[in-house]
C-alpha cells in the first residue's frame, strides 16, 4: 500500500485505533462536526474507506454521501444502523469485529449472577454500615437453574458453554433449528414459561421496524421468580412493559447492559432494588477492544493492499 487512503471515521473509535489508522491512512473523523453529514459531503468523493461502531453504522444518507467508498469496517458486530441493502447495491464490502462473543457472555453470566446473588446491593449495604445491624435479604442460587437463551448465534452459544458449569438446564428459542443438545422452543414465550433466568442474545433489527422479541407475554411467562438478562439491544424489549413488569412485582429481577434510547435509562429503574444495570459495556475490556481496533485496521489495511477483507459479512 503506497498512497494513504482517505477514511472517513463514522463511528468514534478508540486512541489505540485512531493511531493505528493515523499511521496507515488519511483519516477524517467527520463524526466529531457539527454536522457530520455536512462534513462527510464535503470530502465524500475522496473516501474509499469508512470506520464505524456497532452502534453508529453507516446509514444510506452516509453512503451516498461517498460515492466511491469501497469498504466500512465496524468497531463491533451490530448491524442495525447500516443500511446492508444500500451497501450491497453498491457493491461496498461491510466487515464487523467478530472478537467480542466471549467477553459479551461473561457480562451476561455476572448479570445474571449479580441479579441472583444481589451483589450491587451486598456492595451497598456494606458500604452504608448496615453490616451487623440489618438482615442482609436472601438471594436466589444460580446453579441448577432452568436457563434459557433467546437467540443461540455466537453470542448465545458462548452463553450456554459457560452456563454448562454452572450445572443449568439450558433451552432456547431461535427461528434456526442449531445442532446443538438443547431443547428448542417455537417462541421466546414458551421458553420463558419453562426458565428461572431468560438470557437475550438476539442480533436486534433496525430500532422501531418490527416487534419487540420481549413484551410483556414473555416477562409474565418468566414471571415474580424469573430473572431477566438482556445484552443484545434495548429495542428488541418492550421497556416501558419490562419496568412495569419489575415495578409490580410480575417480574422477580433483570440485569440490563442495553437500553431503548441510550445513554438514557427510565428513572424507575434507577431506583428498584431488583435491578442491576450496566452502561452497555459487554465488550469493554482492554483486551477486546485492542482486538477490535485491530480487526477494524486490519480489515481496512488489507483490503487496500488488494488482499480482500479479514472479517467481511456474508452479503
Ligand atoms: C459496542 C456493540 O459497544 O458490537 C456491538 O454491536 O454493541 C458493542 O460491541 C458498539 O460497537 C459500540 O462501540
Amino acid at each position: 500500500m503506497n498512497e494513504r487512503p482517505d477514511i472517513a471515521v463514522i463511528g468514534n473509535q478508540r486512541p489505540h485505533t485512531f493511531a493505528l489508522l493515523e499511521a496507515r491512512f488519511t483519516v477524517h473523523r467527520v463524526f466529531e462536526a457539527p454536522d457530520p453529514l455536512a462534513a462527510l459531503r464535503a470530502i465524500g468523493p475522496r473516501v474509499r474507506g469508512a470506520a464505524s461502531n456497532g452502534m453508529a453504522g453507516l446509514s444510506r444518507a452516509q453512503i451516498e454521501a461517498m460515492p466511491n467508498l469501497e469498504i466500512v469496517a465496524i468497531n463491533g458486530v451490530g448491524l442495525e444502523t447500516t443500511d446492508l441493502d444500500a451497501a450491497r447495491a453498491r457493491g461496498i464490502t461491510v466487515a464487523t469485529a467478530p472478537v467480542l462473543y466471549d467477553d459479551v457472555a461473561d457480562l451476561a453470566i455476572t448479570l445474571a449472577l449479580s441479579a441472583c446473588r444481589r451483589i450491587p446491593q451486598a456492595d451497598r449495604f456494606v458500604r452504608s454500615g448496615l453490616w451487623g445491624k440489618q438482615p442482609w435479604p436472601l438471594g436466589r442460587k444460580f446453579t441448577g437453574m432452568r436457563a434459557g437463551i433467546i437467540g443461540l448465534g455466537r453470542i448465545g452459544t458462548e452463553i450456554a458453554a459457560r452456563l454448562a458449569a454452572f450445572k443449568t438446564t439450558i433451552a432456547y428459542a431461535d427461528p434456526v433449528a442449531r445442532d446443538v443438545p438443547y431443547r428448542r422452543y417455537d417462541d421466546a414465550e414458551s421458553l420463558a414459561r419453562e426458565s428461572d433466568v431468560l438470557f437475550l442474545a438476539a442480533a436486534g433489527g433496525a430500532k422501531g421496524t418490527r416487534p419487540p422479541i420481549v413484551g410483556r407475554a414473555v416477562l409474565d411467562a418468566l414471571g415474580p421468580q424469573g430473572v431477566f438478562v438482556n445484552v443484545a439491544r434495548g429495542w428488541i424489549v418492550d421497556e416501558a412493559a419490562l419496568v412495569a413488569a419489575l415495578v409490580e412485582g410480575r417480574l422477580g429481577a433483570a440485569g440490563l447492559d442495553v437500553f431503548h434510547d441510550e445513554p438514557s435509562v427510565p428513572p424507575a429503574l434507577l431506583t428498584l432494588d431488583n435491578v442491576v444495570l450496566t452502561p452497555h459495556i459487554a465488550s469493554s475490556t482492554e483486551e477486546t477492544m485492542r482486538a477490535m481496533g485491530e480487526c477494524v485496521v486490519g480489515n481496512l489495511v488489507s483490503w487496500f493492499e488488494g488482499k480482500g477483507a479479514l472479517t467481511p459479512v456474508a452479503m
